[in-house]
């Protein structure tokens, strides 16, 4: 069973769905609301974390064996709950996290076919924890790839064809279709300022019960 943090939201989506613009406005809407705020992402969120987010991003000469790449992002999730999120949550911030748990079930489960249940295991036995709150940014494949296309060089995992970024689309969707009150789908293949007035009020409503004092 895992132990969902209701002060931890993240944030997901496939390939130039506009995390980056959207992460920080969540962040800035928590503020606003005079809370304290982690900001982090993964892979990666600690020193340690980042390193092996390193390790898993560059056009090594010797690519990952597909376990050894879910390993490897689930050995990054474990330190960074428990260096970073967990002690964050415990000093009374809010961890607002791009992408978590579900990217692996969407890229590595849905797109490299890696059984879902050994996830699911390492989700237990290792993570035990997950966001009160997961925005999904969908965006159409071709639209998000001619994004990432003229923002410059694509990493390791975004050299992979259009069929395996349909595969992560379809892989978030029906995580989002299984758990409709913990994540919530926003259509990301609109204008960047209906995309954010959308998120600032999904998160002003969402973070009203938790509010410090
Ligand atoms: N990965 C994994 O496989 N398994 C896991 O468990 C985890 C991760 C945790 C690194 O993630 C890789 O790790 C990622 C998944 C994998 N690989 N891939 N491929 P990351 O989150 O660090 O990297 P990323 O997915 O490449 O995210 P990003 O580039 O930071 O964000 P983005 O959403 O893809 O794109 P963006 O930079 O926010 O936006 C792209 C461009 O579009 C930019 O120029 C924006 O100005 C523009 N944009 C944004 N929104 C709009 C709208 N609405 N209209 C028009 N233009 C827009």
């Amino acid at each position: 069973m895992l132990q969902t943090l209701p002060r931890m939201i993240s944030l997901e989506g496939g390939e130039g769905a506009g995390k980056s613009t959207v992460i920080a406005l969540i962040t800035k809407v928590l503020r606003e609301l005079g809370e304290s705020v982690v900001q982090t992402r993964e892979p990666g969120g600690t020193p340690y974390a980042e390193d092996i987010r390193q390790l898993l991003l560059a056009d090594h000469k010797e690519a990952p064996a597909e376990d050894v790449e879910v390993l490897l992002m689930f050995a990054a999730r474990a330190q960074h709950v428990r260096k970073l999120i967990l002690p964050s949550i415990a000093h009374g911030a809010w961890v607002v996290c791009d992408r978590f748990t579900d990217a692996s079930f969407a890229y590595q489960g849905a797109a490299r076919g890696i059984d879902l249940q050994k996830l699911e295991l390492l989700n237990q036995r290792f993570v035990g924890v997950q966001p009160g709150l997961t925005l999904l940014l969908d965006v159409d494949v071709p639209v998000g790839l001619a994004r990432v296309d003229a923002r410059g060089d694509r990493d390791r995992i975004e050299k992979e064809p259009p069929s395996f970024f349909e595969s992560v689309r379809q892989g978030y969707l029906s995580r989002a279709q299984a758990e409709p009150e913990r994540i919530r789908v926003i259509d990301a293949n609109r204008d960047p300022q209906v995309v954010a007035d959308e998120v600032r009020d999904i998160v002003t409503a969402y973070a009203q019960p938790y509010l410090s004092a």
